[in-house]
């Protein structure tokens, strides 16, 4: 299949699955194009059969807010007639699912037919996209779409009680690769972290408000409070970065807190964890925490969204009450403080992730959607 894939190609969990996706179906023989504004930043090079199809969008004196979906737009047509393209998938609906919608409709005047496949992410639906300034667009792009995957099946629950919409969609989790995402042998790192040999808990995300960082410190501050040998690593760069580290001063356990920005390869620094925090107040799925336990790190986290699909309450993690700092803590106090505890439960996380989110199990899910997409398609054409 030659396939077209759209996603935000910076830092985030749908670029990710998309990157990771496209990357996947092209070992499997696919040809992949990504197209997007820049090149996604998992896809650290290209292959032979995948391709990246830069999104330039032009300036112009009027424009104060640059069309940039228009351009999307006319990109995707290009690279469906010249590439000769079977399918659209885009990831997160605003605005790519409005933008491969009208791609497909001036492409079926050209009789260049090609289905569109939106897979809706989170904020997407959650949030940004039940705004009025973007909801009836949202809603039309969904149910143009010609198929429509959910990455849980809260957001699935979610999209259908927010908007009006006439058509199934499919739940298809996010996946993980496990062979890369597993624990490795990081001593030398762990001991020049924790001379003393303390334990390690680990945040990683794009450190937007939902995010809830810093529930993160005020966890730490507490656990420092009782005496108890811990570092933190916030790993993530955005907007509550720099509240986050005020607050660290200001609690005085900076010294203890290593804020180390945007990193890749994030195994590495995983598999020094003892144990993962997300306290976030919206999350549809939570890929962070997924890759989390791929390493064999038992996740504290907030009981809200999808997250009780992801982790499953005193096996591979606990589930608290959203912004209830001291469930938080005595959560993570009991998963430092009882050894056979937190190696029953790291080992339940790694687990779980091997048997239902693996990318073995996940991809040939896609590809039989993407196949029934194209089968229904034919079947309305004709
Ligand atoms: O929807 C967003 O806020 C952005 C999106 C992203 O691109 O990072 O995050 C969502 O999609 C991820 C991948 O499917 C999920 O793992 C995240 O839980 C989800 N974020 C939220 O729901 C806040």
């Amino acid at each position: 299949m030659k396939v077209g894939i759209t996603c935000y190609p910076v830092y985030g969990g749908s670029g990710v699955v998309a990157t990771e996706l496209g990357k996947a179906l092209a070992a499997r023989g696919h040809e992949i194009h990504f197209i997007a504004y820049s090149l996604p930043f998992r896809l650290s090079h290209v292959t032979e059969n995948i391709y990246f199809h830069e999104v330039n969008v032009n300036t112009y004196p009027l424009f104060e807010y640059p069309p940039y979906s228009l351009a999307l737009t006319s990109k995707m047509v290009d690279v469906v007639r010249y590439e000769q393209l079977d399918l659209l998938h885009v990831h997160y609906a605003i605005p790519h699912a409005t933008s491969a919608v009208l791609a497909r409709q001036i492409l079926d005047e050209q009789h260049l037919p090609v289905p569109v496949v939106t897979t809706l992410h989170g904020t997407d639906i959650t949030i940004v996209g039940q705004d009025p300034s973007f909801a009836p667009v949202v809603n039309y792009s969904i149910n143009q779409s010609d198929g429509v995957t959910a990455v849980s099946d809260y957001l699935r629950r979610e999209t259908l009680d927010h908007f009006d919409v006439d058509r199934d969609i499919e739940v298809i989790p996010n996946f993980i690769d496990t062979e890369r995402f597993r624990r490795l042998n990081k001593e030398h790192f762990k001991r020049a972290l924790c001379p003393n040999g303390e334990k390690v808990l680990v945040h990683v995300s794009n450190f937007r408000p939902v995010k809830n960082a810093q529930d993160v410190v005020k966890v730490f501050h507490r656990l420092r409070e009782e005496d108890l040998p811990v570092k933190l690593l916030l790993v993530g760069d955005g907007p509550d970065r720099m509240p986050t580290e005020h607050l660290a001063r200001q609690l005085g356990v900076y010294e203890d807190v290593r804020f180390l920005g945007k990193q890749e390869p994030i195994e590495e620094i995983l598999s020094i964890a003892d144990v993962f925090l997300m306290p976030s107040g919206s999350e549809t799925f939570g890929l962070a925490g997924l890759e989390a336990m791929a390493c064999n790190v038992p996740v504290v986290c907030s009981d809200i969204g999808g997250l009780p699909e992801l982790v499953t309450e005193g096996e591979s993690g606990f589930l608290c009450p959203l912004g209830d700092v001291d469930a938080l803590t005595d959560r993570t106090r009991r998963l430092l403080t009882d050894e056979d505890l937190h190696a029953r439960m790291s080992e339940a996380a790694r687990a779980r992730a091997v048997d239902v989110f693996d990318i073995k199990h996940i991809i040939p899910h896609y590809e039989s959607y993407y196949e029934r997409v194209l089968a229904q398609a034919e079947v309305a054409e004709v």
